[in-house]
């Protein structure tokens, strides 16, 4: 038996290959096919789209990143989205990637090794910016581990990427967002959706008799996308890295940070036309629809480049779309990981969206808005020695739970809004026990009626049977007033992000830190002397609590705060009301001089846009 492991780790050792990706993150302006204007975007070594990185189980990888970013300058940072960085097995948390959580920023200039193997992972991941919004302009693409013992055959794979894209840059875009004119937080509306980076149908080659294994991710920043493929089954094999019972399906449903997996069975014969792969956007979850907003891209797959290009013939109805879409509630993994029956600790999280005193629409769990803190927090917990497991120390504006070793956690998440919500938790894949179904989807609502409309989860009434065999993954969705609860092992010390993938709701605070075993993590986790010099080139402290004091760790001053509350009594539309008068004034103003218009207005064009779109959405006269 000893005999059989040495061999067994020998074997390990040298089979594992090491990958080295040496990338220089700049600012390009390129011209993406379909897409009317140049757009810019964050490029690697002057190339875009980025690369598909593949890897086998086991093998360690080297990301060197250098931050080039310039006009505008910003800090950045890389996280491979569904990967554990497992310290049991000799990884390191500092190489998962979100700024201000698991390290420093990366400024101008400075380079950041991101060293990491996957022992214990296989199938569809990808790598994204994890710095504001910064990946919605193109920092992003595909991470596939592949298996040596693959559970099913396939001839040829392909990845494909799903995504919304914004032709102004993400953070103007993210300033209009996030500003008191735009006081009911709408998202912002994309422009346009991408398939694989372009705006223009796909050619998928496919030879007569053939498998494909076809790997779709969505990347993007906000919109879920349903797949179709014409008169050909999509038989679903991975969801999120997590192998599941082969399911047959003509419908895929993927919200941002998803990925599925499917097998297609290509005719066995020239079928002597080609198909239409249909990728629709999920509009209900836009605050409103423009009429010129593309919802439908009909990628080919292509028997042969001579016959027509396919159509959309079924031209499934959103309806249809939804009914036929696989539910991954009643999906089963294929190693049958049995349901944690009980739990030892409930967290519960409510979701709500509401504005605070500056006029800013913002999103809560339990009222709380993550407010990053002034360094990261795993420099607290590793500096902290046995104060680590003091909540204290972390300050009061980051939704974080102190995780015990071993312990099953189930956490519940109540959705007290009517947004589409996918969640995803860094450094572990969660047990979906309960997931109802949306309520009110794509209604107009009151927000006074959010409590209501809600169905949160009552534990002495689920709403379903608890699976016996639950649906394992690392991004679920939250539907619409809806609720969702998941159960995991606290068996990855660490500091781990939860939060929203749709990253405009991630800028508003739509996220939770859990704080896994920090004495056990303090044991495993040295910083490298590049971990350092990145820090030192931020300018962030090693050491200290949330707000960076070292001399007594409960001293809270300076720690970034959400801002307080609407003054009591002074509602939305009270709010509404005064900043339409205010642009009253300076809109009759405007009739007066232009010139003095320019100086009255307090920031630019944008905000002289986004009043104006107030005004007329609300059917102001002025
Ligand atoms: C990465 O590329 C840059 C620019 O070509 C080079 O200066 C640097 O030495 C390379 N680093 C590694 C680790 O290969
Ligand atoms: C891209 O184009 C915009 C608008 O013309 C310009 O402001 C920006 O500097 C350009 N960026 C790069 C990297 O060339
Ligand atoms: C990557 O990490 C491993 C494990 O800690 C270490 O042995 C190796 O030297 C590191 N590689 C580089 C290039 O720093
Ligand atoms: C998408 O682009 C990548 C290259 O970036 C390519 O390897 C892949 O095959 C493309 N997928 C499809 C479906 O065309
Ligand atoms: C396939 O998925 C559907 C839900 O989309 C579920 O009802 C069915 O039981 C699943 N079948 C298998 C074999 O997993
Ligand atoms: C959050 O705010 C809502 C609405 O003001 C209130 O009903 C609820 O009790 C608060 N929840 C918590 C956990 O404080
Ligand atoms: C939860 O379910 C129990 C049992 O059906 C019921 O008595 C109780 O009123 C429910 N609680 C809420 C808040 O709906
Ligand atoms: C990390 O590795 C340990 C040891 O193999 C294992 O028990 C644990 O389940 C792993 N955690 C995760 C999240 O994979
Ligand atoms: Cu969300």
């Amino acid at each position: 038996m000893v005999g059989f492991l040495v061999l067994a780790l020998l074997f390990q050792c040298c089979a594992a290959a090491t990958h080295t990706f040496n990338f220089t993150a700049a600012w390009k302006n390129v011209t993406i096919e379909g897409v009317p204007q140049q757009k810019q975007v964050l490029a690697f070594n002057d190339q875009w789209p980025l690369p598909e990185m593949h890897v086998t189980k086991g093998d360690r990888v080297l990301i060197y990143l250098t931050n080039m970013l310039e006009h505008p300058r910003m800090p950045t940072s890389l996280h491979v989205h569904g990967i554990f960085h497992n310290t049991s097995l000799g990884n390191r948390l500092q190489m998962d990637g979100p700024s201000m959580v698991t390290q420093c920023p990366i400024t101008h200039g400075v380079t950041y090794l991101y060293n990491f193997t996957v022992p214990e992972q296989v199938g569809t991941y990808w790598y994204h910016a994890h710095q504001g919004a910064q990946y919605g302009d193109g920092f992003r693409g595909a991470f596939i581990v592949h298996d040596p013992d693959v559970p099913f055959h396939y001839d040829t794979e392909y990845t494909m990427t799903l995504s919304d894209v914004y032709y102004k840059p993400y953070y103007q875009v993210e300033r209009d967002f996030l500003s008191r004119y735009n006081p009911m937080g709408n998202e912002p509306i994309p422009n346009d959706f991408l398939s694989n980076e372009t705006a223009v149908p796909l050619r998928i080659p496919f030879t007569p008799g053939e498998t494909y294994l076809l790997r779709f991710i969505n990347v993007g920043l906000f919109v879920s996308h349903y797949v179709t493929l014409e008169d050909h089954d999509f038989t679903i094999v991975e969801v999120d890295g997590v192998y599941v019972k082969p399911n047959v399906t003509d419908v895929l449903y993927l919200a941002a940070g998803q990925r599925i997996s499917v097998l297609v069975q290509a005719k066995k014969e020239d079928p002597g036309k080609n198909y239409a792969l249909v990728q629709v956007l999920d509009d209900t979850m836009l605050d409103e629809v423009p009429k010129d907003l593309r919802l439908r891209a009909v990628n080919q797959i292509v028997y042969d480049d001579k016959y027509a290009d396919a159509e959309d013939t079924q031209h499934l109805k959103r309806s249809e779309l939804d009914k036929r879409a696989a539910n991954d509630f009643y999906l089963t993994t294929l190693n049958e990981w049995d349901l944690y029956e009980k739990y030892d600790q409930q967290i519960v999280l409510d979701v709500r969206m509401g504005s605070l005193g500056d006029g800013v629409k913002y999103a809560f769990f339990n009222n709380i808005t993550y407010t990053p803190p002034r360094i990261p927090i795993l420099n607290t917990v590793l500096s902290s020695g046995k104060l680590a497991t003091n909540p204290a120390i972390y300050g009061d504006n980051i939704n974080h739970f102190i995780l015990e070793k071993d312990l099953i956690y189930e956490i519940v998440l109540n959705n007290y809004d009517t947004g589409r919500h996918p969640f995803h938790f860094h450094g572990h894949n969660f047990q979906v026990v309960q997931k109802s179904q949306g309520f009110h989807v794509g209604e107009d609502f009151d927000p006074a009626l959010q409590d209501e409309m809600t169905v949160a989860y009552n534990e002495s009434h689920p709403l379903m049977d608890f699976p016996k065999r639950p649906m394992v993954r690392d991004t679920v969705v939250l539907e619409p007033n809806g609720h969702v609860v998941i159960r995991f092992r606290a068996d990855n010390p660490g500091v781990w992000f939860f939060h929203c993938h749709v990253d405009w709701h991630l800028e508003q605070g739509l996220a939770a830190i859990f704080i896994e075993d920090p004495l056990t993590l303090q044991k495993r986790e040295k910083f490298t002397d590049n971990y350092k010099d990145v820090c030192k080139s931020a300018n962030m402290a090693l050491e200290g609590n949330a707000a960076g004091h070292t001399d007594d760790w409960l001293n809270m001053d300076g720690l970034p705060r959400q801002p307080p509350p609407l003054a009591p009594g002074f509602t939305l539309k009270g709010y509404l009301a005064i900043l339409i008068s205010t642009a009253i004034g300076i809109f009759g103003l405007y009739s007066i001089t232009q010139y003095g218009l320019m100086e009255v207005i307090p920031d630019d064009e944008t905000t002289y846009n986004t009043l104006k779109k107030v005004l007329d959405d609300n059917n102001i006269e002025y």
